[in-house]
């Protein structure tokens, strides 16, 4: 249960962007006697509004090795940022409670900015969408945890059309441009 603590005490940490605030979790769980296999959601109001703006998700289970004991587990985080009734932040984990995918809006304005996509607590991929659009403008691949790949829509017509290939995280190789409108990069050409 610490590691949960304090992993909702961070998330709250970034809800608030750094600043401090009394926190007050409403502990709506029923008995955990008729929890099994339930999901539970605890809720915090961090302004202090009256209206929720933290959501901390879990799935609660019959412990297998311990006869008459719930596991909990972690499954979603959401958050308000800026207090105006709409979900800014939106983290799922796995079933060994690691980050799995988190969706953001953090200008605010309802469409989601980014999609991050970890495995094994590492990014795999980051998808950077067109403001209040559904398209991708900027796909991100990673390579244990290093960025790879890169892929634009500069034209944002719905189709990449730039390319970078990098080594290790650090090092440009080769930049591309799709020629054709294929959306694959097929003119390569060395980084200047
Ligand atoms: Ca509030
Ligand atoms: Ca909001
Ligand atoms: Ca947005
Ligand atoms: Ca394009």
């Amino acid at each position: 249960m610490a590691s949960l603590s304090k992993s909702f005490s961070l998330f709250v940490s970034l809800c608030l962007l750094g600043g401090t605030a009394t926190l007050s979790l409403a502990d709506e769980s029923p008995d955990k006697g008729k929890l099994v296999g339930k999901a539970v959601i605890e809720k915090a109001d961090i302004n202090l509004d009256g209206k929720d703006d933290v959501w901390v998700h879990f799935q609660e289970s019959e412990d297998p090795n311990k006869a008459g004991y719930i596991l909990r587990k972690l499954t979603r985080k959401e958050a308000d940022l800026n207090f105006d009734g709409k979900v800014d932040i939106v983290r799922i984990y796995d079933a060994k409670e690691q980050l799995q995918e988190e969706t953001v809006d953090l200008d605010f304005d309802g469409h989601k900015d980014s999609i991050t996509r970890y495995e094994n607590s590492q990014v795999k991929v980051r998808d950077f969408f067109q403001p209040n659009r559904e398209t991708i403008f900027i796909h991100k691949a990673y390579v244990n945890g290093k960025l790879a790949e890169v892929r634009r829509d500069e034209d944002t017509n719905g189709v990449y059309d730039y390319c970078e290939v990098w080594y290790d995280g650090v090092k440009l190789l080769r930049v591309g441009k799709d020629l054709n409108g294929d959306g694959e990069c097929d003119f390569w050409e060395q980084p200047k």
